[in-house]
């Protein structure tokens, strides 16, 4: 067919289209004159005059790949934290700058245009945030892919700081409307629940199941594109909202019952309305297991009909997809696809098993037993009684190989089988994962050795050659170009910008490491950076922070595991040293936590509070005197976080080992520069392996030494009594210091490290006391800091996110680029 012509117009991207584009927006988008323009009005203008360039390169896309015999990769993850787009889309384009002027020439502040953009939050944390990078790389490495998801109606929750305690305010992003989105009403899927299965026989005698369900909803497509760091190629997100399907309003009316249709359609749109904003462990609801099925079973239904389109043979379907499962969220998807080949395609039973084992491969993100996802039988069984039915005919063939390998093992029957029956019946969804997958992966060196030497033992016994690592990374393009215009310029005038597609380039730095010039430009635009996100604090919080002091930044997830609060023991040590010694020689340091807590998680909330009571007793006493400041910066999101990353000399990595199982902040900040202090937990060991140990602050337990503590029965209260620095820690938090003399407030976080200290932190805290004074020591010698922040810098290349998609395509999806051409 005749290529679409879509050149000339709103295609062009001279200043004069821009700015041409630009206007049309405001008046024919928008309605409005420039004069009554709000500043909404503007943002939605740019975002439009933007979105044409990336439809225009959407439909070369499109085009060029049609009738090719390619394959697609097709990520499926219930969250993607993708972060504002406008910026990130002008720096792919390339117009970055041509827009900033386009700005300035009508009359006003492009920063306060980006900052009206409401990001997307449809993700918790690190695993969404992932799943947005890999997005972005697999574009900028022109590798065909579409990412499927959940459009949540309301993301993860706003925070709030009020007294101390977080305080959740609900995510309105899609309150001024999403420039972003094309909404697809014709491309919709019908998803059912519940009722109950039927035999008969086919046409051809086969025995054969029907799924006669309870009821059933609409899912319709809302399309993102996703354009490639200055490429043509521009993927697609495919988002999933669910709503009523018509035919319940027209049989409701027919019988009068008008409320009755109404209620539909509310329970209907329920399924999409909510991010969980649980991240590990997840909560075991049923309108979670809904949303799961819901988008799983929209997206492989959407990937048979694009396959179907192309006139290919459903056996060969494995050669044109191929399905990641981003952890086990959308693992129900194993035994939907063979529901959909076998019940709808009629397939056979064996055909269907070996295009569905070769389409999966399944992502392991955790090490927390708590956090392996697993529904009881009977919700399970209730809402997909057809997927029970498969999952059982799965898991007897499975369970039949186990017992020809292992004769008389039940005992590895039992651990191996999709169904925990060791009190009360599960669904193991990391099993269903394993079992239906030809590809198995942890996100970090560590963790997954940890994998097969632990959670997934047995599999990794039986089918070793399924098993790799794939150490995750993160874009370059918004954690150090977008996030760090500074640090971005200053690396150009050595280095050029190659590296932003080949981050390894980064390592032609490393001779400026020596040359005192650069090294005193280094300080300057960390220092810029510092009192840029002085500023930010200042506006959000009322606390005056001084840039000239150290920045000690953790930001993340609230978790026991992360060990927010040994950072907050650290210190109240600091501080108690100041008041035994009050000319106590402290380099002067300010303390910066960020990050959100699942609202149901006590122990979490408690722990924002401790810090903020912290902050509120040390920032006020006149005896520190400068020497310490503890601030929270609250609502810590993607957009946030651009304020924060290049700002950090300091980066807090302080996980219990052998608890994360990889960690994206920690490379982050290392990228901008910072120094990390950490335990050899996730992609800690490998930051360290590739910074070199002299530029890396390590402390604590290994994963080995955690796991014989615990087999040998670990006593905290031993720790606490060896050592008195401790014990006055401890004392200050127990004996209401902090809490204006309230002795309970704190009594269950205290009391829990007293008598269980389930992560360890009393066996760490030693260590970690020890190592920050290393740290204050060597950051008296600022040019040996320097030194080795420029060298962090220079060695993160591994961690691009760029070669983790490299190596996923290589080794697991068998996938390769196609480059488009614009013309
Ligand atoms: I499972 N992770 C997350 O953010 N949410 C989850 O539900 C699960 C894992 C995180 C891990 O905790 C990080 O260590 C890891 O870096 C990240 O996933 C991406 O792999």
């Amino acid at each position: 067919s005749e290529p679409v012509s879509c050149t000339g117009g709103r295609a062009d991207m001279s200043l004069d289209g821009l700015r041409r584009t630009f206007r049309e927006h405001v008046f024919y988008t928008q309605g409005r004159f420039p004069s009554v323009a709000t500043r909404n009005d503007l943002y939605m203008a740019f975002a439009y005059t933007v979105r044409d360039q990336l439809l225009h390169r959407w439909i070369k896309t499109v085009e060029q790949m049609a009738g090719k015999d390619l394959k697609i990769v097709s990520y499926l993850s219930a969250e993607f934290l993708l972060g504002p787009h406008l910026e990130n889309n002008l720096i792919n384009l390339g117009i970055y700058d041509d827009v900033l002027g386009i700005a300035k020439e009508e009359g006003f502040d492009i920063q306060v245009i980006f900052d009206q953009e409401e990001e997307p939050g449809l993700g918790n944390g690190g695993l969404g945030r992932l799943a947005a990078c890999y997005l972005d790389s697999l574009a900028s490495l022109e590798v065909p892919a579409i990412g499927y998801g959940i459009r949540y109606e309301f993301g993860i929750f706003d925070q709030e700081i009020r007294d101390g305690w977080q305080v959740e305010r609900t995510d309105q992003w899609l309150r001024l409307g999403n420039p972003w989105e094309l909404a697809r009403p014709e491309i919709t899927c019908r998803v059912s629940f519940g009722g109950r299965t039927e035999p008969y026989q086919d046409d051809r005698g086969r025995y054969r199941v029907r799924w006669i369900p309870h009821r059933t909803v609409k899912g319709v497509a809302y399309d993102t594109p996703i354009l490639g760091y200055r490429v043509n190629t521009c993927n697609l997100l495919r988002l999933w909202k669910a709503e009523a399907i018509e035919s319940f309003e027209f049989e409701a009316f027919n019988v009068g019952d008008y409320y009755g249709a109404v209620d539909e359609k509310i329970y209907s749109e329920n399924i999409t309305k909510v991010l969980y904003p649980n991240d590990e462990p997840v909560q075991g609801k049923q309108l979670r297991l809904e949303q799961q099925y819901f988008f799983v079973s929209c997206s492989l239904q959407d990937m048979l009909r694009i396959y179907k389109l192309g006139g290919g043979k459903l056996d060969r379907f494995s050669r044109h997809f191929a399905i990641q499962l981003n952890d086990t969220h959308p693992a129900l998807g194993v035994a939907e696809l063979m529901r959909l080949l076998v019940d709808e395609e009629g397939m056979d039973w064996e055909p269907a098993w070996d295009v569905t084992c070769k389409t999966f491969g399944y992502t392991n993100h955790t090490l927390l037993p708590e956090a392996l996802e697993k529904w009881p039988v009977e919700l399970f069984a209730g809402l997909f009684p057809r997927h029970m039915e498969i999952i059982y005919e799965i898991n007897r063939r499975f369970l039949d190989e186990v017992r020809r390998r292992w004769p008389g093992d039940e005992a590895r029957v039992a651990r191996m089988s999709l169904i925990d029956e060791s009190g009360g019946r599960f669904v193991r969804m990391a099993h269903l994962a394993c079992v239906g997958s030809h590809a198995i992966n942890g996100v970090a060196e560590l963790h997954s050795r940890l994998l097969k030497e632990d959670v997934l033992r047995d599999f990794h016994e039986m089918t070793p050659e399924k098993f790799s690592n794939k150490t995750n990374g993160v874009t370059p393009r918004r954690f150090l170009v977008l996030a760090n215009p500074g640090l971005t310029r200053l690396i150009e005038g050595k280095i050029g910008d190659t590296w932003i597609r080949r981050p390894e380039e980064l390592r032609k730095l490393e001779p400026c490491a020596d040359d005192p010039a650069f090294r005193e430009e280094w300080r300057r635009v960390k220092l810029e950076n510092k009192k840029n996100l002085a500023r930010v604090i200042r506006e959000r919080t009322g606390i005056e922070v001084d840039p000239a002091s150290m920045f000690d930044i953790q930001v993340k997830r609230l978790h026991e595991y992360k060990r927010q609060h040994l950072n907050v023991l650290h210190i109240i040590a600091l501080y108690d040293r100041i008041k035994r010694n009050p000319s106590y020689d402290l380099c002067p340091r300010t303390f910066i936590f960020g990050g959100k807590a699942a609202p149901g998680y006590f122990m979490a909330k408690l722990i924002i509070k401790l810090i903020n009571s912290v902050g509120d007793t040390v920032n006020r006493d006149p005896d520190v005197n400068g020497r310490l400041k503890v601030v929270f910066f609250p609502d810590l999101n993607v957009k946030n976080a651009k304020f924060i990353y290049p700002a950090a000399d300091l980066s807090e990595q302080i996980s219990t080992a052998g608890k994360e199982a990889s960690g994206t902040g920690n490379m982050k900040f290392s990228m901008n520069g910072a120094l990390t202090i950490g335990t050899l937990d996730g992609a800690n060991v490998e930051i360290r392996e590739e910074v070199g140990a002299e530029n890396f602050f390590l402390f604590g337990l290994t994963a080995e030494e955690v796991y014989s503590l615990k087999r040998d029965g670990y006593r905290p209260m031993e720790y606490f009594q060896a050592n008195p620095e401790l014990q006055r820690v401890v004392e200050r938090i127990a004996s209401g210091y902090f809490s204006n003399g309230d002795r309970e407030l704190f009594k269950p976080l205290v009391d829990a490290l007293m008598f269980h200290d389930t992560f360890m932190l009393f066996a760490d805290f030693g260590s970690y006391a020890d190592v920050q004074g290393r740290v204050d020591e060597a950051y008296r010698d600022r040019e040996h800091w320097t030194r080795m922040s420029i060298l962090n810098s220079a060695r993160m290349g591994k961690f691009s996110s760029d070669r983790a998609i490299r190596e996923y395509c290589e080794d697991i999806w068998k996938v390769k680029p196609v480059p488009i051409l614009l013309e």
